[in-house]
């Protein structure tokens, strides 16, 4: 994704200067305390503090999509590529789970009750062929974040429409969200359009800013 990506029209203006302070953090290896933690001892990954709250992060644009112009489509090295719009997405089985957020930037929220497509429904739906090893998520405002195949397999993973039981805001990636609970939330792209199965890798919008390809907070895989 190159900055020519973003699309006239967006709302608000990329925020140049919190783009290159997070990538002076990655440079720097700011907020490493080179703790190991393991699960077991403690809920909170190292390095984190608990907030309650819900911080917004994004690239300074909210895209607004409205419900009857949204679209997910799924691609790829697939079987069964999908198109999907409002209705087909709700028509897909629905699922709560819920699941703690940790972000790079050192905050973690527990217990934040989503509801919507589990990853193992929709893989079940689009059907990786035997070549598809990684994906990338695509976003409405430009934003990419990449993942493996695995780590989208996970019991946990889903794409989320309702927060808490309530539609997922705008700000925070409404109408659909990506959420990966085991990394960083850098991981969980909002305003979701497009997943594409690959068979190499291709790293998003902060994997090439000096942030972790794979970002797994109870390794402190902050940056790399
Ligand atoms: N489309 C998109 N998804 C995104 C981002 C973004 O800028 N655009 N920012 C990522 C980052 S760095 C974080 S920390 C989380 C923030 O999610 P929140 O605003 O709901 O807390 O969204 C992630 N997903
Ligand atoms: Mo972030």
């Amino acid at each position: 994704m190159s900055d020519d990506d973003y699309k006239p029209g967006l709302i608000g203006q990329i925020k140049d200067k919190l783009i290159s302070s997070k990538q002076q953090w990655a440079k720097d290896g700011r907020l490493l305390t080179g703790e190991a933690s393991s699960r077991e001892r403690n809920r909170l990954p190292p390095g984190q503090r608990l907030v309650r709250d819900w911080p917004v992060l994004d690239l300074g644009v909210q895209p607004n999509i409205l419900l009857d112009r949204w679209q997910l489509t799924v691609g790829g090295l697939v079987g069964n590529p999908v198109k999907l719009d409002w209705n087909a997405f709700l028509d897909l089985p629905q699922s709560d789970s819920i699941s703690d957020i940790h972000c790079v930037t050192a905050w973690s929220r527990y217990d934040n009750r989503w509801t919507g497509v589990l990853a193992s429904d929709l893989l079940k739906l689009v059907k990786p062929k035997a070549e598809a090893r990684h994906i990338v998520f695509q976003s409405y405002d430009g934003y990419a974040t990449n993942v493996t195949l695995q780590m989208f397999s996970a019991a946990d993973v889903l794409l989320a429409h309702s927060w808490d039981g309530k539609p997922l805001t705008r700000e925070h990636g409404g109408p659909v969200r990506i959420i990966m609970p085991q990394y960083y939330l850098w991981k969980s792209a909002k305003w979701v359009k497009h997943i594409a199965f690959l068979d190499r890798d291709a790293p998003g919008y902060w994997e090439v800013r000096g942030y972790h390809n794979t970002g797994d907070p109870w390794k402190e895989d902050r940056y790399g």
